[in-house]
């Protein structure tokens, strides 16, 4: 694997999900393997369970990490090709990629979409920009379209708590006072793709995702009918993606409860506004996987940089 961007750079789901899993039995197996290796995480928005997981996935191999703000610490960056830079941005991606790889050995880049224009946010300027002029393997710590970390740390948390070979799953809207991004929802689709489950996506009329990440997938637009008899409800807020970035309407009414939630284990990538997005009863309850979730993420991306660590010395 040369990078790990999207859920597509798995190869072979259930075979990551165990070895993640295997890793999780011994975390410290592999520490001599980062040995004199560097990760470079770069941030553009703002981080806690990502930041925190990915640096101590890189502890328990054995590398070295360095750790920049870059959105609020770094220089502006350009990314047009040809750019007359007389404006706002002070260094290319050109430059900023290239000279990051000379100090290390993978980097890991957030940068959220801006929710402002589909166009450059569906390009990936960002994380395209390191993964094209870096030359060292990139890692997706959320990027505008994209989460396919937090996807992986979901994928094992499902595998460790299913009851049933073909689970039932919802992926349900929530309602949030701020307009919020694509990328969890459309990864966590995107693994459900390459899951064996039961998956229902279920949102009011106006929040369909990008169609072509949603094909052959069930949409279900009454809540209550999509959550019956489910195993796992993933609750999560996205803004629109036909009218780019915006909230159409609250929607009050679509929080998770425990009386919708019934017997299903509750999921969310967190943060989680409380009492908008879900209530207390169920974030405070057992059926609440959030904290198996956000500890998986070490998990997930220990995996993730023990492969490419592997690939690379590999040739
Ligand atoms: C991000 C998102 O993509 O939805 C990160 C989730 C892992 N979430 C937020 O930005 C929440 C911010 C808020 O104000 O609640």
């Amino acid at each position: 694997m040369k990078n790990y961007l999207t859920v597509k750079d798995i190869d072979d789901l259930s075979q990551w999900v165990n070895t993640a899993i295997d890793l999780k039995k011994d975390p410290l197996r592999f520490r001599s393997l980062g040995q004199n290796k560097t990760l470079a995480m770069l941030f553009f928005n703002s981080s806690l369970r990502t930041r925190l997981s990915t640096h101590k996935a890189a502890l328990n191999l054995g590398m070295d990490v360095m750790v920049m703000n870059i959105g609020k610490d770094g220089w502006i960056l350009d990314f047009e090709e040809g750019s007359v830079m007389d404006r706002h941005s002070a260094e290319h991606i050109k430059e900023a990629a290239q000279v990051v790889a000379q100090y290390c050995d993978i980097v890991a880049v957030r940068a959220f979409a801006s929710l402002q224009d589909k166009q450059s946010d569906e390009a990936e300027l960002v994380l395209n920009g390191f993964a094209k002029y870096a030359g060292v393997p990139i890692v997706n710590m959320e990027s505008s379209i994209h989460h396919p970390l937090q996807a992986l740390a979901d994928a094992i948390t499902i595998e460790e708590f299913r009851k049933t070979e073909t689970p039932k799953v919802v992926l349900s809207w929530a309602p949030h006072p701020r307009p919020l991004p694509h990328a969890v929802a459309n990864s966590f689709v995107e693994l459900m793709q390459i899951s064996k489950a039961d998956f229902i996506l279920t949102h009011p009329p106006g929040y369909e995702l990008n169609p072509e990440i949603t094909r052959n997938c069930r949409i279900e637009y009454d809540q209550e009918k999509a959550l019956e008899n489910a195993d796992f409800v993933y609750a999560k807020n996205w803004s629109s993606y036909q009218d780019y970035g915006r909230i159409l309407h609250k929607n009050r009414e679509w929080m998770m409860t425990e009386a919708k939630l019934g017997n299903a284990h509750f999921m969310h990538c967190l943060p989680v506004r409380r009492n908008v997005v879900v209530e207390d009863a169920v974030l405070d309850s057992n059926k609440s996987l959030i904290h198996a979730q956000a500890n998986n993420r070490t998990y997930a991306a220990q995996l993730v940089l023990k492969k490419l660590l592997d690939s690379h010395s590999n040739g």
